[in-house]
C-alpha cells in the first residue's frame, strides 16, 4: 500500500516530511524541503513563529551574537531587506527578522499554529512516523525532522511549596505576551544565568526593590550593545559574503577572527593589554579574539579569569557583594552570559545579592523565599530565571518510539548517543536540529549547516531511489566517545561540577553526560560535509518500496 493511502487509513494527514517547530531551525528546514521539492509541514506548538524568539520574552532579552550574523545565511538578500537596529538584537528584532523571512519566503502557508507534538511512533512495516499533537491532530510523514530547538522546555526547581506564593509568578523562558508592571514592586529574581543577567538591569530600573537568589556567578561580559546607522548598515550588506565566510571558519560560528596568540606567548603587560581590547570590544570577542588557548589551558584560563574578577571589583562598590559575584571555576566552564550594566546593578540602593551557594533554597512561602537558614518574605512577583531542560530535554518530553516500539527517552535515559548528533540507531529517518553531540556555537549557523545536511542526505535518497536512513550502531558509538574525548580535552568538562547545562547537569537526576560537540564549527561542519561526500558509510541507506509504487 502507498504511504499516503495508508495514511489515509489512519486517518492521519499525511506529508513527505514533517518538521517540529517553527522557530529558525523548523523555519531553514522548510525551506530546505522545498528546494528539494518536498512536501512539508511545520507543527508548532505556539501560536505564532518565532521557536526561542516567541517564547523568551523576559524584559531585556535580545541576542548574544551579533545581529547581522544572527540571521539564515543562504540568502544575503534577506539581510539586504532587512533593517538590523542595534549591534545585539532584542527579542522583537529577532521575532521581525523571522517574520521577515517567512514573509519573504512565503513560509507561512505550511506552518501549523497551537500544535504541541506528544507522540511520533515509527512504524516498521510501512516505514513512516504517525505524529499526533496535544490537540488530537494525527499526521503522517516518511522523514521526521525535530527542530524543537536546545533551550525549550524550562525548568522550574522543585522547592516545596511552590505553590504557596500569592503574589505573581513568573518563568522566563514562557514569558507572557502582555507585559508585566514591575514598578513599584518588591521582585525576587532566582538565577543568574543568562536570561536573569539580561532581565535583572531592566527590573532593576523598575522595580521598588530587587532581591537576586544567586547560587553560581558568572563571568558576565559587557556587552557594548549599540544602535546600526545607516552608513553601517550599508557596509555590513556590502560584506555579508565575507561575514558568512568568517563565520565557517570561526571556532564558534561566529563573525569574529580567532586569536593566534597564547597567553604565555606574551609579557604579563601586554597580556593585560590585549585582556582589556578585548573587554572594551564587548561581546564573545573577549573570549575569541584575545588569546587561543582560555579554554583548554588552565593557567592562561585564570590570567584572563582573574582580569574579570578585577573588572568585577572595580565595578561593585560594595566589597563583599563584589567578592560575590566574582565565580572562583575556570572562565568558560558554564556558558558565560553579555551583561547589559549587569555588575553595575548591584550597585544601585533597591538591589540586593544574596548568596544561596552554600545555603540552598528548600521552601517557598506564602510571601517569599526559604533556604535552609534563612527567609525572604514580603515579594509581591517572583521571576524564575532557572533555566531549560537542555538539548535532549524537548525530545524527551514526547513519547517518541523507533524501531519495535523502543522508547527514545529509555534509549537516552541510559547513554545519549547520536551520529554526528544529527541521526541514531533504532530511530530510522529521524533527523535531529541543534540535537545533542552536535556543536554548542553560533545557533542559526549550526542550524543551516544541519539543514542543508540533511537536506542532502533526502536529495541522495530520492536520487539512489531509497527511502530509509538509519545510523549505524558503531558509527554512534564511535561519535559518542569522540564528543566525550573532545570535551575532555577542554576545561568546559569541569562543568559537571558546576551545574552546567552543556552536560545536563543543571537538573537533578539528569545523567551528566556531553550534550554537545566541543571541537570546533569548523572541524564539525567538515565532518558532516565528508560524510555525506563518503556516500553515508556511517548509516544505512535503503529502500521500502515495492515495485511500482508511487509514494
Ligand atoms: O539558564 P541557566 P538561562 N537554586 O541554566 C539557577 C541561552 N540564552 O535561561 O548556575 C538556585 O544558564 C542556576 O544556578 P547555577 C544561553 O545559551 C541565550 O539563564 O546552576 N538557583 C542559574 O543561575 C544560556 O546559557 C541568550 O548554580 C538555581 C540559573 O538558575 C541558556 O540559554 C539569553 C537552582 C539558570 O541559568 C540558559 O540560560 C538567555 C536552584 N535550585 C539565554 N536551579 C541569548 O543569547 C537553577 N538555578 C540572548
Amino acid at each position: 500500500m502507498a504511504a499516503d493511502d495508508f495514511a489515509a487509513k489512519l486517518a492521519a494527514e499525511w506529508h513527505e516530511v514533517l518538521i517540529i517547530g517553527a522557530g529558525f531551525g523548523g523555519l531553514r528546514m522548510l525551506h530546505e524541503c522545498r528546494e528539494i521539492g518536498l512536501d512539508a509541514l511545520v507543527l508548532e506548538a505556539g501560536s505564532d513563529l518565532g521557536g526561542t524568539w516567541y517564547w523568551n520574552r523576559y524584559p531585556g532579552a535580545r541576542t548574544d551574537t551579533e545581529s547581522w550574523a544572527y540571521c539564515f545565511y543562504f540568502s544575503k538578500a534577506l539581510n539586504d531587506g532587512f533593517a538590523f537596529k542595534e549591534r545585539f538584537a532584542t527579542q522583537q528584532q529577532s521575532l521581525d527578522y523571522l517574520n521577515h523571512a517567512a514573509d519573504v519566503l512565503a513560509l507561512r502557508r505550511d506552518l501549523r499554529f497551537g500544535q504541541r507534538v506528544a507522540s511520533a511512533h515509527y512504524d516498521d512495516a510501512q516505514n513512516l512516523w504517525t505524529v499526533i499533537t496535544t490537540t488530537g491532530a494525527r499526521h503522517a510523514c516518511r522523514y521526521l525532522v525535530s527542530a524543537s530547538g536546545l533551550l525549550s522546555v524550562t525548568y522550574k526547581p522543585p522547592f516545596r511549596n511552590v505553590d504557596a506564593f500569592q503574589g505573581e509568578t513568573y518563568i522566563t523562558g514562557h514569558w507572557p505576551k502582555t507585559p508585566v508592571n514591575f514598578a513599584g514592586k518588591r521582585v525576587a529574581v532566582i538565577g543568574t544565568g543568562a536570561s536573569a543577567v539580561q532581565a535583572i538591569p531592566i527590573i532593576a530600573h523598575e522595580a521598588a526593590q530587587l532581591t537576586v537568589f544567586q547560587r553560581t556567578p558568572n563571568y558576565v561580559m559587557p556587552a557594548r550593545n549599540y544602535v546600526i546607522t545607516d552608513a553601517e548598515q550599508r557596509e555590513l550588506r556590502a560584506g555579508f559574503d565575507a561575514m558568512v565566510a568568517q563565520c565557517h571558519r570561526q571556532i564558534f560560528a561566529f563573525p569574529m577572527e580567532d586569536s593566534t596568540l597564547a597567553v604565555k606567548d606574551v609579557s604579563p603587560e601586554e597580556q593585560q593589554r590585549v585582556l582589556e581590547r578585548g573587554w572594551e570590544a564587548g561581546g564573545f570577542r573577549f573570549l575569541f579574539e584575545t588569546f587561543y588557548d582560555l579554554l583548554i589551558d588552565r593557567e592562561s584560563n585564570e590570567v584572563a579569569a582573574e582580569f574579570v574578577r578585577r573588572k568585577i571589583r572595580t565595578i561593585v562598590r560594595d566589597p563583599v557583594t563584589a567578592e560575590r559575584l566574582c565565580p572562583k571555576y575556570p572562565l568558560l566552564a558554564k556558558r558565560p552570559p553579555l551583561g547589559h550594566f549587569y555588575f553595575e546593578t548591584f550597585n544601585r540602593p533597591n538591589v540586593t545579592l544574596v548568596d544561596v551557594g552554600d545555603d540552598p533554597i528548600e521552601e517557598i512561602t506564602a510571601t517569599g523565599v526559604k533556604t535552609g537558614s534563612r527567609e525572604f518574605g514580603d515579594f509581591d512577583i517572583i521571576v524564575y530565571a532557572t533555566g531549560f531542560d537542555a538539548s535532549t530535554g524537548a525530545l524527551m518530553h514526547v513519547d517518541v518510539r523507533g524501531r519495535a516500539g523502543q522508547s527514545l527517552a529509555d534509549t537516552w535515559n541510559r547513554e545519549v548517543q547520536t551520529q554526528l548528533g544529527i541521526c541514531m540507531n533504532g530511530f530510522p529517518n529521524l533527523f535531529m536540529i541543534s540535537g545533542p553531540q552536535a556543536p554548542f556555537a553560533n545557533i542559526p549557523m549550526v542550524i543551516d549547516r544541519a539543514a542543508n545536511w540533511i537536506g542532502g542526505a533526502l536529495r541522495h535518497l530520492k536520487a539512489t531511489g531509497q527511502d530509509c536512513i538509519e545510523a549505524r550502531p558503531e558509527a554512534c558509538r564511535a561519535w559518542t566517545d569522540y564528543v566525550q574525548m573532545l570535551l575532555d580535552a577542554t576545561l568546559l568538562s569541569e562543568g559537571s561540577k558546576l551545574h552546567s547545562w552543556f552536560l545536563g547537569a543543571n537538573i537533578p537526576g539528569k545523567k551528566s553526560a556531553p550534550l554537545f560537540y566541543f571541537g570546533g564549527a569548523p572541524r564539525y561542519f567538515g565532518e558532516i560535509d565528508r560524510e555525506a561526500q563518503a556516500g553515508y558509510p556511517g548509516f544505512e541507506l535503503s529502500s521500502s518500496r515495492v515495485i511500482g509504487e508511487v509514494a
